[in-house]
């Protein structure tokens, strides 16, 4: 199949070229390099060493023996877009090009305003190219878990049925983002699922859990180090699952938001690819949208931490584990139950749980601590949501935490 993936030097994009192209499908792909200057503005850099486009695409052609029609170009600029349509046609488009933090997001204005407007003009530009150019492909449109938000019940995937004053729907599930990021994902719910309707597109929105991870099978056992992907650990462009890994081996503690009870669904890097492709293969019908939820477990972020330490100990690395104070504006604690059936129902078959993954991981960085070093300044988190900023303070121990729960 021939797939366009918008977002293609990102830390999935890049990632998912490599697998797409060794399942066999024809694979093209643009990017705006911004992720690379988003990082450097938070004063930091990736854990793995990443490469130029051209060094990447060198390595690329060595491993893979294809060339990849990887182009510089800005999803805001409709004209460069619709002309690679034009050419490639593609089957499917996988859209990953978007600014994915939610705390870069909440710095001050002008970066709320950037967040929205690169996040919604960007896939609605997309959606118009597709009507245009390429009406029969289908969309596979890279939401998040946390469009939902964290209501007191279970999460269904997208939809629910509803009973009202005695009459009964089918509606979409309610969206409570909890930051502009998010926010930005739910409006492009909104525009992916009414563009389904009217101009009668295809399109699975997944929303996708925190994702991690350092590398997939199909690198090669000792990859080229040019066919890495980014592995980020900074205040706003570093999940917490990498960031506490990269934490760790340099031997500073783990930074734990308030107690650490917030919960997330987690999915090793390896899986997400699988589940990508998955649904590629498998499209949605022409003008259905529908809804993936895709994670494999749930954790409270104080037990990632937890299995964080736990594989440390295992290898020789000492990790401890402080509450600071939370900059965001979040629950300590909430109900979290999402379902995960839809991938599951076509062929998914997760392949690595999460903590043997956390020990590859922390195997594969811990030749990189000089780098981490480097920008460790980069770790504690300064913007806080409500707009103000000041580096977050070291409150306690978490085991004294445990203690007294
Ligand atoms: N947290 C810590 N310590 C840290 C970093 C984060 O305790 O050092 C806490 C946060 O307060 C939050 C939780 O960990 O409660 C998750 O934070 P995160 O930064 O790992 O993930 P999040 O902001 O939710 O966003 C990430 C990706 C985003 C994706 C989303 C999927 O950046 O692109 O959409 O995960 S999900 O979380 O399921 O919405």
């Amino acid at each position: 199949m021939r797939v366009f993936i918008a977002g293609i030097d990102g830390y999935l994009g890049w990632t998912l070229a490599q697998y797409l192209t060794a399942r066999g499908h024809e694979v093209a792909g643009a990017d705006a390099m911004l992720r690379r200057e988003w990082v450097a503005e938070m004063e930091s850099q990736s854990a793995m060493p990443i490469f130029s486009r051209e060094e990447r695409l060198e390595a690329f052609k060595a491993h893979y023996g294809k060339e990849l029609d990887f182009r510089v170009g800005n999803f805001l600029d409709y004209d460069f877009i619709a002309e690679f349509f034009e050419e490639f046609k593609p089957e499917a488009i996988v859209h990953l090009g978007q600014m994915p933090s939610a705390p870069y997001s909440m710095i001050d204005r002008e970066h709320i305003v950037f967040t929205q407007h690169n996040n919604v003009i960007g896939n609605l530009n997309l959606l118009w190219a597709m009507k245009d150019i390429v009406p029969d492909a289908h969309l596979l449109k890279l939401g998040t878990m946390g469009e939902y938000g964290t209501p007191n019940m279970d999460i269904p995937e997208g939809f629910f049925e509803v009973e009202y004053r005695g009459r009964k729907d089918t509606l979409p599930f309610p969206r409570q983002a909890a930051s502009y990021y998010h926010w930005s994902k739910v409006h492009d719910s909104n525009n992916t699922m009414y563009a389904c309707k009217i101009w009668g597109l295809r399109a699975t929105d997944v929303m996708q859990g925190v994702v991690f991870g350092t590398r997939i099978d199909e690198m090669g056992e000792n990859p080229d180090p040019r066919l890495r992907t980014r592995l980020d650990f900074d205040q706003s462009f570093g999940t917490a699952i990498n960031r506490f890994v990269c934490q760790a081996v340099i031997d500073h503690p783990l930074t734990l938001y308030g107690a650490g009870h917030q919960k997330r669904g987690f999915l090793p890097l390896r899986d997400a690819m699988q589940c990508m492709a998955l649904t590629i293969e498998n499209p949605a019908e022409k003008g259905e949208y529908r809804v993936f939820n895709q994670f494999e477990e749930t954790y409270s972020i104080i037990e990632l931490a937890d299995m964080v330490q736990g594989v440390g100990a295992e290898i020789g690395v000492d990790v401890d584990i402080y509450e600071y104070d939370n900059p965001r504006n979040e629950m300590a604690e909430h109900y979290f139950n999402p379902d995960r059936q839809h991938l599951l129902d076509i062929g998914y078959q997760p392949t690595h749980d999460v903590r043997s993954e956390v020990r590859v991981m922390m195997q594969d960085l811990l030749p990189h601590k000089d780098r981490i070093e480097a920008s460790k300044d980069a770790l504690i988190p300064q913007y806080r949501w409500d707009g103000t900023h000041r580096r977050s303070a070291q409150i306690r121990k978490a085991s004294s935490l445990k203690q007294t729960q």
